[in-house]
C-alpha cells in the first residue's frame, strides 16, 4: 500500500477504535430508541452520533472523499466513482438495545467500487477484525491466514430462522440447506457474521434483506480471506442497492447457490 493509503487505515483504525469508546461510555445509560421501517427496525441516539463522529471525522480529513452511511447523515450517492466509505454506525442495533453487546461499527473504503479497507469491530469484545487488499485479514494485530474447507454436512452458517417462516423465494431451498448443514447459528448483526465466516468461526452466513452499510466492511474481510461474497442468485453484491448476501468459504458457496438454484 502506499503512504496515502496506509494514513488512510492508520486513521480509520483510530477514528474507529474512538467512535467505540463514546458507544461504551454510553452503552450502559440510557438513549433514545426510535423505530425506522418497522416496529422491529430500531435506530437510536447513539446510531446517529456515531455516525455523525464518523462522518465529521472523514469529511474534514478528507474532503474529496465522499461517505454513504446507514443513518442517512450525509447526501445519498448514486455512483462509486473515486474514494467512497460506506459506514454503519451501529451493525446490529436490536442487540446493542436489549443485550448492550454484539453489535459492530462497520466501515468499508472502496475505490472506484473496488474495495481497499475493510474494518468491523466488535466494540465490547474489543474484537477489530480489518483488512486492506496488500497485507490481509487481522483480529486486532494478529494476522488471520488459516480457513478449513468443509462440507455443507459439517458446516456452521450463520441464517436469521425468520428467513425460513417467511413465504418468499428461497424459503423451501433455504430450509434444505438448514437441515443438511451442521448447524445454524443467527448472531443478529451481519457484519460480525460476515468476519465471523472471513475469520473461520462459522462456514456461510447467508441473508435476504442487506444494505450496502451492512456489508461493506465484510466483503473485503471475506475477499481477503479468500472467501465469497455475491447475491444469492451468485451476481455480484452492490454497494448501491439492497440485496441477498451468501458469504462462504470458497468451495461451500458453489454448493449453497446448487441448492437455491434447485430450491
Ligand atoms: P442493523 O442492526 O444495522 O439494522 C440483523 O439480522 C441484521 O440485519 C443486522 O445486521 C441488521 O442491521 C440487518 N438489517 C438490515 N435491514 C434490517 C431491517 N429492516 N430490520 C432489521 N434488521 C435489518
Ligand atoms: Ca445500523
Amino acid at each position: 500500500m502506499d503512504v496515502t493509503w496506509r494514513e488512510i487505515e492508520q486513521r480509520a483504525k483510530e477514528w474507529i477504535i474512538q467512535a467505540g469508546e463514546q458507544i461504551k461510555d454510553a452503552v450502559n445509560g440510557s438513549f433514545a430508541i426510535e423505530t425506522k421501517s418497522n416496529p422491529d427496525d430500531l435506530v437510536t441516539d447513539i446510531d446517529k452520533s456515531t455516525e455523525s463522529f464518523l462522518y465529521k471525522k472523514i469529511s474534514l480529513t478528507y474532503p474529496e472523499h465522499r461517505f454513504l452511511g446507514e443513518e442517512g447523515i450525509s447526501e445519498a450517492i448514486d455512483h462509486l466513482d473515486g474514494i467512497v466509505w460506506i459506514v454503519d454506525p451501529i451493525d446490529g442495533t436490536m442487540n446493542f438495545v436489549h443485550q448492550r453487546q454484539n453489535f459492530a461499527i462497520s466501515i468499508g473504503i472502496y475505490e472506484n467500487g473496488t474495495g481497499k479497507i475493510g474494518l468491523v469491530y466488535d466494540v465490547m469484545k474489543g474484537e477489530l477484525f480489518h483488512a486492506n487488499d496488500q497485507d490481509g485479514l487481522f483480529i486486532n494485530e494478529e494476522k488471520v491466514d488459516k480457513q478449513t474447507e468443509r462440507p455443507l454436512h459439517e458446516a456452521i452458517i450463520g441464517l436469521n430462522s425468520n428467513w425460513l417462516l417467511e413465504e418468499r423465494q428461497y424459503q423451501k431451498a433455504l430450509v434444505e440447506v438448514a437441515k443438511s448443514c451442521r448447524g445454524t447459528r443467527s448472531y443478529g448483526s451481519a457484519a460480525l457474521e460476515m468476519a465471523y465466516v472471513a475469520v473461520d468461526r462459522i462456514d456461510a452466513y447467508i441473508s435476504l434483506n442487506l444494505s450496502p452499510w451492512d456489508y461493506a466492511g465484510g466483503a473485503i474481510l471475506l475477499r481477503e480471506a479468500g472467501c465469497v461474497s455475491t447475491r444469492l442468485d451468485n451476481q455480484e453484491l452492490s454497494f448501491l442497492k439492497k440485496g441477498t448476501v451468501l458469504a462462504a468459504k470458497k468451495e461451500l458457496h458453489p454448493t449453497i447457490i446448487e441448492h437455491l438454484q434447485e430450491g
